[in-house]
């Protein structure tokens, strides 16, 4: 019993919060580039300048008005753009990745680097050429790629020129960026994931948007041409490769009812069908589920859908789920005065579980409950492609050596592996696990540096003062003792 052999343990990094090197090897611009540095509870921004001169600070998802340009301002910090360097280090990172024993290694490619504006009809070879060294490297070493082809980097030039998702001219440009990717990596990638966390798109937009009907049916729109885009992309990767493997990424936190008032229930469910069944139904299924019409009727939400696009859906079905998981949340109908905050979600506090520093629920169950779940109405192989503790780290020198005791990334990890085992052993089909963040990176909510999921850490702050050194945590001798047992040695 236990996990099976030849399962994938690894970890897991986006290009964006990784690499750095934003303006190197003809890479173009993402949104992300000109986004400041935040804390929990201080928001990040996405930065500007007027026609006339004068300097905005803007929400992270605002559009740029007419006239002005996206910018760096002198007084603001842009994590971003230098990351943790991953652009330049990447050889090293594998070399410690590989001590740990990785079997994968979940990383995305920058698809600016690739077409820097996303409109050119010929790809940036330097782009192509770097991370075809990446794959080549990785398997010199044993790891498997397994390749986000967006993380949250659609590019900037493609947002002005185009408006974004909600325009369909996105569905070809993904598309042909795909393609190239499908076509010069053939025989080097085999595993791939089209769209990371598609339903973030749809579950971020009560937290940031106030949830108008405009701001659904906007959500909505963007997340069709998303679908019909990672559907066509799913029929092209077949096509040029049979061997390929195409999943889908969805964020899934699990969400429980707060009492079993059947309100309670009810309300739990229908945030479960609107957070991960939605876009899970359509990316494995192939169809819109029956409760979108309930989703789309709360908010007025029309869809435009064209001639063709419910075939490719159809056509386009993914063959294994992926899901990134952190936390649980709760649902009530009923007043709550104790409420946590975490992962751009509000609810009621769970008594039975415990907070990490950023007010998510750790709770290994709750994965345990996802995969059962999520197995049992898929049935197509499942991954794990993010989990983890985002922490405080400390650096402390012991006999002129830097160490980081992290036993709380070990414990909180620990469990959650435990936890798969268990799911496995009642019947789940699970093929990986790739920890987030494996090496430290930039938080995506926060922007923070010191919010830090690695075994590896870097010596990187908030302000980007630091050497970029790597540095061994306890948990990197952790995960290599946990890799080496196949999962047996959790001590
Ligand atoms: P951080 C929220 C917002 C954006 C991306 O989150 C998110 C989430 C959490 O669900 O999801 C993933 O960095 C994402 C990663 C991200 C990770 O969660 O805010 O795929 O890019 O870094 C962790 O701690």
């Amino acid at each position: 019993m236990g996990f099976p052999e030849g399962f994938l343990w690894g970890g897991a990094v986006s290009a964006g919060q990784y690499e750095g090197g934003w303006n190197e090897g003809g890479r173009g611009a993402c949104r992300m580039d000109y986004t400041t540095g935040g804390t929990r509870t201080s928001p990040r921004y996405a930065t500007y300048v007027l026609a006339d001169g004068t300097e905005v600070k803007a929400g992270r998802e605002d559009r740029l008005p007419e006239g002005a340009h996206w910018a760096s301002l002198p007084d603001c910090y842009y994590p971003n753009q230098v990351a943790v360097d991953g652009y330049h280090r990447i050889d090293e990172d594998i070399e410690l990745m590989a001590e740990m024993g990785f079997k994968v290694f979940r990383m995305s490619i920058g698809w600016s680097r690739l077409y820097p504006t996303g409109t050119e009809t010929v790809p940036n070879r330097e782009g192509v050429e770097y991370y075809r060294h990446v794959f080549e490297n990785l398997r010199a070493h044993g790891i498997e790629p397994l390749v986000t082809l967006l993380h949250f980097d659609t590019p900037l030039a493609l947002e002005q020129s185009c408006g974004g998702w909600e325009n369909r001219a996105l569905i070809d440009h993904f598309v042909r960026f795909c393609t190239t990717c499908f076509m010069e990596y053939k025989g080097l990638v085999r595993y791939w994931l089209t769209i990371n966390e598609i339903n973030n798109l749809l579950s971020l937009i009560d937290f940031f948007g106030g949830g108008s009907d405009e701001a659904y049916q906007l959500a909505y729109q963007q997340l069709h041409h998303q679908f019909v885009a990672s559907a066509k992309a799913v029929q092209i990767g077949h096509a040029i490769d049979q061997d390929n493997m195409i999943g889908c990424m969805i964020a899934s936190a699990a969400t429980y009812p707060h009492t079993c008032d059947p309100a309670d229930i009810l309300a739990a469910e229908h945030k479960r069908q609107e957070n991960a069944y939605y876009c899970g139904d359509v990316q494995v299924f192939g169809r819109y589920p029956v409760f979108s019409k309930r989703l789309w009727d709360a908010h007025n939400v029309q869809l435009a859908i064209e001639d063709g696009d419910m075939d490719d859906l159809a056509a386009g079905t993914v063959d294994f789920y992926t899901f990134s998981y952190y936390n649980s949340n709760v649902v009530t109908t009923h007043e709550v005065t104790d409420t946590v905050g975490g992962n751009f979600q509000v609810g009621a506090r769970n008594e039975y579980l415990t907070y990490s520093d950023w007010g998510w629920a750790m709770d290994p169950t709750g994965l345990q409950w996802q995969l059962e779940t999520l197995y049992d109405r898929y049935q197509v192989p499942l991954m794990v492609v993010e989990n983890g503790l985002g922490a405080f780290d400390e650096v402390v020198e012991e006999a002129g050596e830097q160490r980081i005791h992290d036993d709380y990334r070990v414990d909180y990890l620990r469990e959650h592996v435990r936890a798969m085992e268990t799911a496995i052993e009642n019947g789940v089909d699970l093929w990986g696990y790739t920890p987030w963040g494996c090496i430290d990176l930039v938080s995506m909510g926060t922007g923070e540096m010191r919010k830090r999921y690695g075994f590896i850490y870097v010596d990187m702050d908030d302000e980007g003062r630091g050497t970029l050194d790597r540095l061994r945590k306890d948990s990197f001798w952790w995960y290599q003792r946990c890799i080496a047992s196949n999962g047996e040695d959790l001590a």
